[in-house]
């Protein structure tokens, strides 16, 4: 099991009475490399996974904390929601909260307001889990430097605010770094060396950086199947062990390519990491089928114009219907004009949410 000795910190009891307020926005982030399956404890991936961070689809959060009084116990955390309060949003932010306290215990000592809202609609098929979890992780390390009267480097703030977002989604954790970053133990042939209990940065070729992608919402509609449910059916999956297999080879190629700038061979890789997790998620037992009509025909449309034109934009997908169509910058005339004029006129329905490989989270106050 992996050790998060290391992770354990100050115990000191120092209650401040004043407020703290700490504002981040913290994006969302589409994996190359799939995480699909977990090791014994919490949020230990059965695979190492490598995503880029966006730039677009984000969560901006406002926290403030303040001393628990001895009457208000039970409503220690209030949030609000786009100007709404959302209840029901509560449950998975405390569970959130309690995993955070065996690392922090002064979470315990205080109550939270957050209002929080995504730059993304509510319903464009766009998981906020990944950039909420990560938008309030950097908001309770700036908590834990404020309550224990430290000040840590951007470095440690990055690492102990992937560690905590682990604890609320696993893909939430490769959201604190800027353009690429990967999470897991990798193997041992490769230079990169990836841990699983946080993510960290990769390093990307200049001709990559900024690569667009473009998302086709096929279905905005909410999933059938949980992904916390998904990774679960992994566990006595009959192809689980050839799965994991495949994702640590894929993982080294996009660790590598990714760096040196290889786009085709990692645009291969790309496509077959998406087409396996939905292959994972069709043999599960019980099987569920999550890509609609319409993501077929949309991969089937843009092989044929990747095949005829030679333009090099490749498809992945999420735990959902939507693609995500990625191509590098230089290629953005040509995929563009495909994707509105010759790819969105055959999808009824669809929609299109322009985003691009961004720098990662940014602290508003
Ligand atoms: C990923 N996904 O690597 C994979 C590929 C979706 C498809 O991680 O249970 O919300 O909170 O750790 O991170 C979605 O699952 O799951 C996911 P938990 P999470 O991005």
């Amino acid at each position: 099991m992996s050790d998060d000795s290391n992770y354990q910190i100050d115990l000191s009891n120092n209650i401040r009475h004043d407020e703290f307020s700490s504002s981040w926005s913290s994006p969302s982030n589409i994996a190359l490399v799939k995480y699909w399956g977990k090791k014994e404890g919490i949020q230990i991936p059965a695979n190492p996974s490598v995503s880029i961070t966006l730039d677009q689809a984000k969560t901006i959060i406002e926290m403030k904390a303040i001393a628990r009084g001895s009457g208000d116990s039970d409503e220690w955390i209030h949030l609000i929601f786009e100007g709404v309060e959302m209840p029901s949003f509560i449950p998975k932010i405390k569970k959130f909260f309690e995993y955070v306290a065996k690392y922090l215990p002064q979470i315990n000592d205080y109550k939270f307001e957050l209002k929080t809202s995504n730059t993304f609609p509510h319903s464009a098929g766009i998981a906020s889990s990944a950039s909420s979890m990560s938008a309030l992780s950097l908001g309770l390390v700036d908590f834990e430097q404020w309550v224990l009267e430290k000040e840590y480097s951007d470095e440690q703030i990055n690492k102990r605010a992937s560690f905590f977002a682990r604890l609320g989604s696993g893909s939430a954790c490769r959201s604190i770094y800027a353009n690429a970053a990967s999470w897991g133990e990798g193997i041992s042939d490769c230079s990169f060396k990836g841990s699983d209990l946080e993510a960290a940065a990769v390093a990307v070729h200049d001709d990559l950086k900024d690569m667009y992608d473009t998302i086709v919402i096929v279905d905005a509609g909410e999933k059938k199947v949980s992904s916390r449910a998904g990774h679960g059916l992994m566990k006595d999956h009959p192809y689980a062990k050839a799965r994991f297999i495949q994702a640590k080879q894929n993982w080294k190629y996009a660790i590598t390519w990714l760096r040196n700038g290889q786009w085709d061979y990692l645009g291969a890789v790309i496509e077959e990491e998406a087409l396996a997790l939905h292959a994972m998620m069709m043999t599960s037992r019980p099987g569920y089928l999550l890509m609609a009509p319409q993501t077929i025909e949309a991969i089937e449309l843009i092989r044929k114009y990747r095949y005829e034109s030679g333009t090099p934009l490749y498809f992945t997908l999420d735990a959902g219907p939507n693609l995500h169509i990625l191509y590098p910058k230089s290629a953005r005339t040509k995929a563009f004009h495909f994707i509105e004029n010759e790819l969105m006129p055959k999808l009824k329905g669809a929609r299109l949410l322009d985003d691009q490989m961004g720098q990662g989270p940014q602290k508003l106050s």
